[in-house]
């Protein structure tokens, strides 16, 4: 398999932890935003969005890190990263989906850049933007890890797809400066798998392309 990826993406941090997770060797394809590899002739036509991850398998190509994720479980199903049960499906979808569909979209590099180009935002506004929808997320998250886990991971005693959101989004928002101290557990449940050999090497500055 190959792996098209941005050291930084948190898209492809989660699909590259999926990776590791099920012992699944691949070939990193780095893109480079710096040198707009993303908007090049020879990436849109791997990916019409200009977007990473993309996964190639052998010639499929699957786009979207849930999805690809998913593709994986079917793949390689051990261990297991959207349960098939129903409720614990939910509630790990619930969690993905936060971070994935209702988050990370309002604070990608291209929402930022907008902001800052076109808009003429200040860094400093920039910066209350995304902390503002990181926080609203990690609230919720918080109250959802009090109520639904209570164990090791975000959905219980098994490592899930919701780990695999949760590790890289309290990675960035470090990274932007969000003050997580009101988050206690989403902090200790990221921290501790921060922590494992498969969320270690599939962290932004152990990738190839990383600066
Ligand atoms: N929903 C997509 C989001 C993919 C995405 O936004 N990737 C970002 C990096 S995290 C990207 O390629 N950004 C380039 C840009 O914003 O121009 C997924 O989950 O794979």
């Amino acid at each position: 398999m190959r792996l098209y990826t941005h050291f930084r993406s948190s898209a492809a941090f989660r699909v590259r932890i999926a990776l590791n997770l099920k012992g699944i060797a691949y070939e990193p394809v780095p893109v480079s935003f710096a040198k707009g590899e993303h908007r090049a002739p020879d990436f849109q036509a791997v990916n019409p969005q200009g977007l990473v991850p993309v996964l190639d398998d052998d010639g499929t190509l699957v786009t979207q890190s849930l999805v690809i994720v998913d593709y994986l479980d079917g793949r390689v199903p051990e261990p297991r990263l959207i349960p098939a049960a129903r409720n614990q499906r939910a509630r790990v979808l619930s969690f993905a989906h936060v971070i994935a569909c209702d988050t990370h979209p309002l604070n990608n590099l291209r929402v930022l850049e907008y902001l800052r180009g076109e808009l003429g935002v200040a860094e400093p506004a920039v910066r209350r933007w995304y902390g503002h929808w990181v926080g609203a997320a990690f609230a919720a998250l918080e109250t959802y890890v009090r109520q639904w886990s209570g164990g090791t991971y975000c959905c219980g005693d098994r490592v899930s797809l919701a780990d695999v959101c949760l590790v890289p989004q309290v990675y960035n928002a470090r990274r932007f400066g969000c003050d997580l101290t009101p988050y206690p557990e989403l902090v200790r449940i990221a921290d501790a798998l921060a922590d494992t050999e498969p969320f270690r090497r599939a962290a932004p500055e152990q990738q190839p392309d990383a600066v």
